[in-house]
């Protein structure tokens, strides 16, 4: 029998993936939305444009508990995939307030729910490699001591010490990814990978002359999103709940990005790279890289995507979005979204 999912910020990157993931294994697909995100389909709902007939869709916000339990109330799901936060780190210095309130109150308003209503439904937690921050040993496994250096790595101990506490007190099927970074052509435009491959992009098209960066010597462990998402499955699949790192397990400096996007359009990035200090963060991750053995091992994971073959799909993917979009702007890598404004989909009020 098809089992039915729910997933949390399906319009994300990471949502988008696992959505098209879980309806090709024949899952029946929910998620939730902001209500203005049905209000203006066709410029929020462009990751998951492809999939709205196939996938139920309830507004509901991680700032209100009503709306939540209401869904919960009202359909029962297998499987809950927690996935909508706050997720730019930069964003969590400007405001820590707004992103502490959607990431661990949001968090505790989702367990919370489920534990009332759905206790069986077995739960994702989106950790990440940045409650590791200030790196106590390398490689980062599960068992490393946390130390963030933001208020968004902070919001993600919180919720991995929630997703633990209800597992271990109410015996439910909760577990967390700590995700590496992860990437793609549906990454947002203000991450850097997205900011280097679009930059490059337009340069190579004459749209821009150069892109204004931070750090360029941070040192990240970059994998594949569309890889990433089938770890997530997989954890829910196991005969026990636990905790897994995603990784993998090769670092690279962003000036290392700079150099293999630019170079996928022939160009010398040290040419159009400009430093901004605007893009410096007040305390940095210097340095992170994953041992995701035990996924490997437990899960039987493997990533497919190389760092190369990760990059050269991205600037591809701008190339051409370009080409369809005079003048570019903001968009993703789905043909589809170009054309007229897409049908909304099943929505659940
Ligand atoms: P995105 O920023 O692409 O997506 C975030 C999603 O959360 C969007 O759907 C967004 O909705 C939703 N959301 C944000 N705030 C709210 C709110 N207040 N109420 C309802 N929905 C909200 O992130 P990713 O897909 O990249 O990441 C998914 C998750 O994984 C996040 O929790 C992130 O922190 C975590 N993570 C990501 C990693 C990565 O490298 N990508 C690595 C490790 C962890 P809307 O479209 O309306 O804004
Ligand atoms: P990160 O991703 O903070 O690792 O969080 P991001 O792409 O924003 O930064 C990576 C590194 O690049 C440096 N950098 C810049 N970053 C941005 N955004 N813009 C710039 O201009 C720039 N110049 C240099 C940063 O200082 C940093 O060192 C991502 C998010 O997806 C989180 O949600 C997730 O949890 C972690 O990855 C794992």
């Amino acid at each position: 029998m098809s089992q039915t999912a729910l997933i949390t910020g399906i319009t994300g990157q990471d949502g988008s993936y696992l959505a098209e993931y879980l309806l090709s294994l024949d899952y029946k697909v929910h998620g939730i939305v902001r209500r203005v995100a049905l209000e203006e389909p066709e410029r929020r709902l462009g990751r998951i444009a492809h999939l709205c007939d196939r996938i139920v869709l309830h507004p509901a916000s991680l700032e209100s508990y009503p709306s939540i339990f209401s869904i919960f109330s009202r359909q029962q799901f297998d499987e809950c995939y927690h996935l909508a936060a706050q997720s730019f780190v930069a964003e969590s210095f400007a405001d820590g307030f707004s992103t502490m309130q959607a990431n661990v109150s949001g968090t505790h308003f989702m367990l919370s729910a489920l534990r009332e209503l759905q206790p069986q439904c077995r739960f994702y937690f989106a950790g990440s490699s940045e409650m590791f921050g200030k790196v106590r040993e390398t490689p980062q496994r599960e068992t490393t001591p946390f130390h963030p250096r933001s208020p968004y790595g902070i919001s993600k101990v919180a919720g991995f010490y929630l997703t633990m506490n209800y597992r271990e007190s109410y015996n439910m099927f909760c577990c967390s990814g700590m995700l590496f970074n992860h990437e793609g052509p549906r990454r947002g435009f203000e991450f850097v990978t997205r900011k280097i491959t679009s930059g490059a992009a337009r340069i190579k098209l004459g749209l821009a002359s150069e892109v204004r960066l931070g750090n360029l010597d941070a040192g990240r462990d970059w994998g594949h999103a569309a890889d990433y998402v089938r770890a997530m499955h997989l954890m829910l699949q196991q005969p026990a709940p636990d905790d897994y790192v995603v990784a993998s397990g090769e670092t690279h400096t962003v000036r290392e990005f700079c150099d293999l996007a630019f170079a996928e359009v022939g160009l010398d990035y040290r040419k159009y790279v400009r430093l901004d200090p605007q893009f410096f963060r007040p305390a940095e991750v210097d340095l992170l890289v994953g041992d995701a053995g035990k996924a490997r091992r437990v899960l039987g994971w493997e990533p497919k995507y190389t760092f190369a073959e990760l990059i050269s799909e991205m600037v591809r993917s701008d190339l051409a979005l370009l080409d369809r979009r005079t003048g570019g702007g903001p968009g993703y890598e789905n043909p589809q979204l170009s054309a007229q404004p897409q049908a909304v989909g099943k929505v659940s009020q």
